[in-house]
């Protein structure tokens, strides 16, 4: 009955315009929006939001998000923002209701805004901050669209400043999470397709001059006694102080169009897995200020060597998807935790974050308990290399990622690809992303998890000639067999660099669980594939580091079998995050032992647990 409303001047014609999406594409909320967070206090726009699907898009074509809530309505309509169903931010809707389980179009989600949540001071600024919406939200305030962004994992922000009104304000959302040939990742993938806005939304108020940016780090190359800090600022080339106080030091820096960057001669504790020693650090401009938590270490490579702090370290590693059985993408500090008290137990020191961002509060976390980690961006077989739309999505995702988590040391390698195949348009299309991490962030190393050729058995791919670190994913054991190939690939291979086994391992789901006792699927198979696999991978010169494919099993609906039922059965654990298989031990104990050979230390690193039971 939207018809007899006075919304409805479009009504006729918006049931035969199929050209409604172009009006939402531009402005693009991107990257460069974004503001440098640390400490900065937010306003919670969590809890319930009003809530609709709209499978036809009739929100778009009829302007749902017009409708004021002071709107005097006489009769009901197709589709009311401000009654009727509400769900809770953050969450995937999938999760919500059953007949939402498998549901990718759009939806709505409406949330009216206290006076007290605008309240701008003369002079402030108002922004939206969405920590991640998957996969595409355009955003309307007041009725008016001010944006989209694109892409499921990374935060962006919007200013409302010029939009906000005394009284009645209101936020809509009309998220859409389609699996599209054109989007990254595309519509192939082995997890499954959470939608909706799964991580938080507030409001950040700053000054009218703010600090957009800040990125601290030790200035590679320079005997771990310099350090680094550059930044951005929204407003005129006034000086930023930057003050480290348990370092007694403050330093000014000058900035030029908006930019400045100046190295301090100090010599920081490092920061490593063993000692993760963290500093504040505060940046102040004009009246703005925000104080980041920064570990200062040293990650590079030398030869066929990953070098943290100009050790050698071996990465014993394990992937991790960003999934849980009730909850989908979304996660809690709890569940962070739990994961890396795991890799702890598992006696590991670093984590494959994969396919995409994972929650910022992971490298939070990491930084302080001492864990090096693999961020990601969702590059994953076969996206549309020859697209340059395509290409601008990854290149924001990815640059969104690195301004998000640039200051956290525990993160060492950004991943820029996954499986993809060797083709030219993939070359351009990844070799443009190297070249992005490396203009944003001299501090990293690049890697992606290339494919080895299984008929010459031997690591080859144009790619590595892009990257830092290979990354390699086999499934000897499992997909690929025999398993004794491996070692022709170890002999035939001769990689003038560091190689990281990225995922290797097999389906094991225990018998109380349904599984087999033996053969595949079986747990005992999935031990023996990894006693095997460490047997070879402990012999390889070149190798230096692993990560078994994967710590918990997870949610991908491309798996139907009847030992996957639609979950991933490759975790060391099951999806209730708390049943250890069998194969959990296998690679403790093969971890303890590779600790020994290249630390010289026993089974459980005191150092680790110790650093666990120290946080406040
Ligand atoms: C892979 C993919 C990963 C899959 C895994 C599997 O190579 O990178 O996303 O989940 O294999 O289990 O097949």
């Amino acid at each position: 009955m939207l018809e007899r409303s006075d919304l409805a001047e479009n009504a006729l014609e918006c049931l035969h315009n199929e050209r409604y999406g172009e009006a939402f594409e531009q402005p693009d909320l991107n990257a460069q929006g974004m503001i440098a967070m640390g400490g900065r206090d937010e306003v919670s726009l969590d809890g319930d939001w009003f809530f609709a699907i709209d499978p036809y898009d009739t929100g778009l074509r009829q302007r749902w998000y017009a409708m004021s809530p002071d709107l005097t309505r006489k009769e009901p309509w197709d589709y009311s923002p401000f009654e009727g169903r509400t769900t809770a931010v953050p969450s995937c809707w999938n999760m919500q209701r059953p007949e939402w389980y498998m549901y990718e179009g759009s939806v709505w989600y409406t949330r009216l805004l206290a006076p007290e949540d605008l309240a701008v001071a003369a002079g402030e600024k108002v922004f939206l901050r969405v920590a991640a919406a998957s996969y595409e939200c355009k955003v309307f305030f007041n009725g008016t669209f001010l944006g989209r962004h694109l892409g499921a994992s990374t935060p962006f922000f919007v200013d409302l400043t010029e939009y906000c009104r005394q009284g009645c304000n209101w936020i809509s959302l009309c998220v859409n999470a389609e699996r599209t040939a054109a989007r990254v990742p595309m519509k192939n993938t082995d997890w499954f397709n959470y939608g909706g806005v799964h991580r938080s939304v507030s409001i950040v108020r700053t000054p009218r001059h703010f600090l957009r940016d800040l990125h601290v780090r030790l200035k590679p190359g320079s005997d771990y006694s310099e350090v680094t800090v550059s930044v951005v600022v929204d407003g005129p080339d006034d000086a930023v102080r930057v003050e480290i106080p348990e370092a007694g030091r403050v330093l000014e820096i000058e900035t030029a169009d908006g930019a400045g960057e100046t190295t301090l001669t100090w010599r920081p504790d490092l920061w490593s897995p063993e000692t993760p020693r963290l500093y504040d650090v505060i940046a102040t401009y004009g009246t703005d200020r925000i104080v980041e938590r920064v570990g200062f270490r040293e990650v590079r490579r030398e030869g066929q060597n990953i070098l943290l702090n100009g050790v050698p370290v071996f990465l014993r590693g394990v992937a991790v998807h960003e999934d849980d059985r009730t909850a989908g993408r979304v996660t809690s500090e709890a569940d962070i935790e739990r994961r890396i008290r795991h890799v702890k137990e598992l006696n590991g020191n670093f984590i494959r974050l994969a396919h995409y961002p994972h929650h910022e509060m992971v490298s939070r976390l990491a930084d302080e308990l001492g864990i090096l980690l693999w961020e990601e961006i969702p590059v994953y077989w076969a996206v549309d290399f020859r697209n340059s739309a395509t290409l601008d999505d990854a290149e924001n995702q990815l640059r969104e990622l690195i301004r998000r988590d640039r200051n956290r040391a525990s993160v060492i390698i950004w991943g820029i690809g996954n499986e993809t195949p060797d083709t030219d348009d993939r070359l351009r299309f990844i070799g443009r992303l190297a070249a992005v991490c490396r203009e944003m962030d001299e501090g990293r190393l690049v890697s992606a998890a290339c494919l080895v050729n299984h008929t010459r058995l031997q690591i080859e791919d144009r790619l590595a000639a892009h990257l830092d670190v290979i990354g390699i994913n086999e499934y000897y054991g499992w997909y690929e067999h025999p398993l004794e190939d491996l070692s022709r690939i170890a002999e035939n291979s001769s990689p003038d660099r560091p190689v990281v086994i990225t995922e290797f391992g097999a389906d094991g789901v225990p018998v109380s669980e349904g599984g087999p006792s033996e053969g595949l699927f079986s747990e005992d198979y999935q031990c023996e594939v990894f006693r095997r696999q460490f047997e070879i991978l402990s012999e390889i010169p070149w190798l230096k580091g692993t990560c078994p494919w994967l710590l918990y099993d997870f949610r991908t609906e491309r798996r139907q079998n009847i030992y996957q039922r639609g979950f991933n059965r490759k975790g060391l654990i099951c999806a209730d995050k708390a049943t250890k298989k069998k194969a959990f031990e296998v690679v403790a104990e093969s971890y303890a032992r590779i600790a020994q050979r290249h630390e010289g230390r026993g089974a459980c690193a005191e150092g680790d647990h110790s650093t666990f039971s120290q946080r406040p």
